[in-house]
């Protein structure tokens, strides 16, 4: 009897429980997100131009980690039908991708506009209209356009003017459809790794400037595209533009007053090198790094700062360019300014703040080296962003995790990745950040960069030895999908069968 009272006490518990579930907010928007370069295929298709990656990739083969290329990728040029599909059947509100500057404008420039470039664009956006998919448009994911990049690339003083050209064309031929804009993919990637290491294309490995002069340009660019959207065609298309940032967690490994600072010092130079010029009342490069930087350079023998300035003019001129903030959000690390440095080349950005980094190694790893189940960090770092960037408005705009290629459809370290970080996201929501959606990273597998196709980020697997490139749903795209039509993450959801559908209505 006592028993029977406990266990209808239990019961009851669980049911409390259960009606205190967390939602995401009805008009929460859920996607996923690609990329030109690491889905389309169709490098040389129908008059597209040579990009950044499709040169290093042909003239530098060895530097991608199994030799490959996006020459065919995931041939979404062809399969777009299929994408869309997927979408459906996942049951999306939203999708975001990137479109290919030099398929649209082969040389970069607008004089001359690819109308084949421009209907596969279209296509790839009437198929998601139809079907109610809101497209969410990235105009640059680091596939520059090589004629571009022949002429310095970001380092160009003119490239502010070339990115704006290229925008109007874009918000002119498409934004009827797309009311969501992001300028620039992930500038810490494209001006550290690009210009100012040698991770990406165009390698440029100016380590001493390389960096701090494309962040300038970049964000330059950045406020071009916005104004020219604002002013000219805001009032008769009423979308949003903004920007999306690598925010990765970066807290102190002490409460110790050095690690603080330390920690501070690598989220300016990781990511509010950006951010800040934009989203802060002040505006400009942020001041402990501009000053670190500044007082290194003068000790080294340079005549000014590597670090440029903004005018006072430029300053007020990019100050508040963006209707949101996109955020992608993949892992943290700890900062120490004493413990677990590494050498690093001088003159450059991680010398210049020299500080050391710590992952705990019980942290859950992906197949990706740099990325682990962090705790609680999609929570910290958009509540620091969101009381740094008062009333600013969020999209997580990339969150995924990575296995081997030949890992199973079952792909439960995803499943939970994927739980723990939207956990993470509906607590930050609880405190108060204003967050609109969510994209996961990736639809499908693609093209990961310097890694080739050995990384698999994508809720459906793509077999790319068959010349169809076959799509084929993980465990997780079904978890995904519950959790899309529900609003809920349910811990104990298991899909009965690994057999997708579509629902009525998608
Ligand atoms: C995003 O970058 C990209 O936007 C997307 O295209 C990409 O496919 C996705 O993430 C998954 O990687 O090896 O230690 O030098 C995420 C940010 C920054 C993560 C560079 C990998 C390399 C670190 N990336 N980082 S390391």
């Amino acid at each position: 009897m006592r028993c029977l009272l406990y266990i209808g006490l239990i019961i009851a518990g669980c049911n409390a429980q259960q009606k205190q579930e967390r939602r995401f907010p009805d008009d929460f928007i859920f996607g996923t997100a690609t990329a030109s370069y690491q889905i389309e295929g169709g490098w040389n298709a129908d008059g597209k131009g040579e990009n950044i990656w499709d040169h290093m990739t042909h003239t530098k083969p060895h530097v991608i980690k199994d030799s490959s290329n996006g020459d065919m990728a995931a041939d979404s040029y062809n399969n777009y039908e299929r994408d869309v599909e997927m979408m459906r059947e996942l049951g999306l509100d939203a999708y975001r991708f990137s479109l290919s500057w030099s398929r649209i404008l082969p040389n970069g420039f607008s004089n001359h506009v690819n109308e084949a470039g421009v209907t596969f664009y279209d296509n790839y956006i009437n198929e998601m209209i139809k079907y109610n998919i809101t497209p969410m448009v990235t105009l640059y994911h680091w596939d520059l356009p090589q004629k571009l990049q022949d002429l310095g690339g970001f380092l160009n003083p003119l490239f502010p003017e070339w990115f704006e050209d290229y925008a109007r064309v874009v918000f002119e031929k498409f934004g009827d459809r797309v009311k969501h804009w992001i300028t620039f993919n992930e500038p810490r990637e494209i001006c550290y790794e690009g210009y100012g290491w040698s991770t990406k294309a165009p390698i440029v490995n100016a380590t001493d400037i390389g960096t701090y002069y494309c962040a300038k340009y970049l964000v330059l660019a950045h406020a071009n595209a916005y104004k020219a959207y604002v002013n000219d065609f805001k009032a008769t298309q009423n979308g949003e533009c903004g920007i999306t940032i690598s925010v990765n967690w970066f807290g102190p490994l002490t409460d110790s007053a050095d690690d603080e600072y330390a920690a501070e010092l690598k989220r300016q130079a990781e990511w509010e090198i950006y951010a800040n010029p934009i989203f802060s009342e002040e505006g400009g490069f942020p001041k402990e790094l501009s000053e670190i930087v500044a007082k290194k350079s003068l000790e080294q023998g340079y005549k000014k700062s590597r670090l440029p300035e903004f005018t006072d003019e430029e300053k007020k001129y990019i100050q508040g360019t963006s209707d949101f903030f996109g955020v992608n959000h993949y892992t943290g690390v700890y900062v120490s300014a004493e413990e677990y440095k590494s050498n690093h080349i001088t003159p450059s950005l991680l010398s210049d703040i020299d500080v050391g980094t710590y992952t705990p190694p019980d942290w859950l790893a992906s197949a990706s080296s740099w990325l682990k189940l962090s705790p609680n960090s999609i929570y910290n770092s958009l509540t620091h962003l969101h009381n740094k960037y008062k009333n600013t408005k969020f999209y997580i705009t990339e969150n995924g995790w990575s296995s081997p290629p030949d890992s199973e459809l079952v792909d439960d370290d995803r499943i939970l990745y994927y739980r723990t970080a939207l956990n993470s996201l509906l607590d930050a929501i609880e405190a108060g950040v204003d967050v609109k959606g969510y994209m996961a990273w990736s639809l499908m597998d693609n093209f990961e960069w310097m890694e080739g196709y050995t990384e698999r980020f994508g809720l459906y697997h793509v077999n790319f030895d068959h010349p169809d490139r076959t799509r084929t749903p993980r465990k997780s795209a079904f978890v995904y999908k519950e959790i899309l039509k529900t609003r809920v993450i349910d811990p104990n959801y298991e899909p009965d069968t690994l057999t997708m559908w579509i629902d009525e209505g998608h």
